[in-house]
C-alpha cells in the first residue's frame, strides 16, 4: 500500500505562527505557562527519545515489557479485523508490538502533528510490514474529528494511547480527550491505554531529575527553540529545569525558573522575571485504579483488563467502548 499522507484538520496558521502566539499568551498570563506540545520540535524530540533511554526513567521500557508480555492476549481481546489507531505516534517500537501481534489487521492510522516524522515513520513501516495498510493522518488528535473512510470498514477500531501521554493532560481535558477518542473510534471500538501509577515520591522525583540533566536539556531546549524560531534572547545559563512531585494534586509540575531577575525579548516583545519566578511547562499526572476507574468511565470507556508491572507501577489498560 503506498497511500500519501492525509491531512485532515490541518491548523490553519503555520507552525511557527502558532508557537509564537502561545508564548506570546503564555508569557503574558499569571502564572505563566507554555503548553507542553511544543516541548518537541526535533531537538526537542530528540531529548525525549534519549529520557527514555535514562535509568531513571522507568517508563518506556516498563511500559514495553508489560506490552511484550501480553501482547498475545491484547490481540485477543481486540480481535481480527482491526484498524489500529495511535494518538501521537512518536517512535514506532510500542505500535509495531501490536502490529505483530494483532490479527488480520486491516490498517495502521499513525496520528500525529508533526509530518515530517509521520511521513519516515510510515515509510519505514511500509518497508518493514509490505502486507500492511498505512494510513498517516497529519493532525492535532485533539482536534481532529473523522478518520479516513477506508479505516471505518474495519471490524473495530482499536485505539491506542501509550506512554502515560495521558498524564500531560490535566483530569478534565483527560476525559475529553477520551470522549473524542471515543467519538473518533466508533461503537464497538477499545483503546489500549498506557498510565503511570501512584508511587514513592523519590522514584518519581529522580524520574524527572536525572543524574546525567538530560530531562533539564528537554526543559530548557524550549528557552532555544524561542531564541532559535522566535528571535528570542534567553540566556540558557539564567534559568534552571524544575521537576518535583504535587502529591496533593497526584502529578509531577515542571517549570523552568528565573536563577536572576532580568529581562528577556521574545518576538518583539519585552518580559520581565523576577529572580526565582518560574514558568510551567508540563504536567505529568500520576494515577491508583480508582483514578483509572474514573476516568474511563467519564470518557466513555468501561475497563476490561489491566496488566500491572508491581515494581515499577506502570499500567496498560484495554478500555472497551460504552
Ligand atoms: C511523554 C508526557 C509521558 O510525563 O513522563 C518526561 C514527558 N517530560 N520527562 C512524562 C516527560 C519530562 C512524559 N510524557
Amino acid at each position: 500500500m503506498n497511500s500519501t499522507p492525509i491531512l485532515l484538520d490541518w491548523p490553519q496558521l503555520d507552525d511557527r505562527t502558532e508557537f509564537k502566539e502561545a508564548v506570546l499568551a503564555g508569557l503574558s498570563r499569571t502564572p505563566r505557562a507554555i503548553p507542553a506540545k511544543f516541548l518537541y520540535d526535533a531537538q526537542g524530540s530528540a531529548l525525549f527519545d534519549a529520557i527514555c533511554e535514562l535509568p531513571e526513567y522507568y517508563l518506556t521500557r516498563t511500559e514495553i515489557q508489560i506490552l511484550r508480555r501480553h501482547s498475545s492476549e491484547i490481540a485477543d481481546l481486540a480481535g481480527a479485523g482491526c484498524a489500529l489507531v495511535e494518538f501521537g505516534s512518536g517512535s514506532s517500537v510500542k505500535s509495531r508490538l501490536l502490529i505483530e501481534a494483532l490479527k488480520d489487521l486491516q490498517s495502521y492510522v499513525p496520528i500525529d502533528v508533526s509530518r515530517d516524522h509521520l511521513d519516515a515513520t510510515a515509510a519505514q513501516l511500509r518497508r518493514d510490514y509490505p502486507w500492511l495498510s498505512v494510513v498517516p493522518v497529519g493532525a492535532d488528535y485533539m482536534t481532529l474529528t473523522a478518520l479516513p473512510p477506508r479505516v471505518n470498514g474495519a471490524q473495530r477500531r482499536l485505539g491506542f494511547f501509550p506512554g502515560s501521554t495521558i498524564g500531560n493532560l490535566e483530569p478534565k481535558d483527560a476525559t475529553e480527550f477520551l470522549r473524542r477518542a471515543r467519538a473518533l473510534l466508533g461503537d464497538g471500538s477499545a483503546l489500549v491505554l498506557g498510565v503511570d501509577l501512584k508511587k514513592d515520591a523519590r522514584l518519581l522525583h529522580d524520574a524527572y531529575n536525572d543524574g546525567a540533566g538530560v530531562t533539564a536539556a528537554f526543559t530548557l531546549n524550549l528557552l532555544r527553540r524561542m531564541n532559535r524560531e522566535l528571535d528570542a534572547n534567553f540566556d540558557l545559563s539564567g534559568f534552571a529545569h524544575e521537576a518535583f512531585y504535587n502529591p496533593a494534586q497526584g502529578r509531577i509540575e515542571i517549570y523552568f525558573r528565573s536563577l536572576r531577575s532580568q529581562t528577556v525579548h521574545v518576538a518583539g516583545q519585552v518580559f520581565r522575571f523576577q529572580e526565582g519566578e518560574r514558568v510551567h511547562t508540563e504536567y505529568s499526572y500520576k494515577y491508583d485504579d480508582v483514578g483509572i476507574g474514573e476516568l474511563a468511565r467519564s470518557g466513555g470507556f468501561a475497563i476490561e483488563k489491566i496488566w500491572r508491572d508491581p515494581v515499577r507501577l506502570f499500567a496498560v489498560c484495554f478500555l472497551a467502548a460504552t
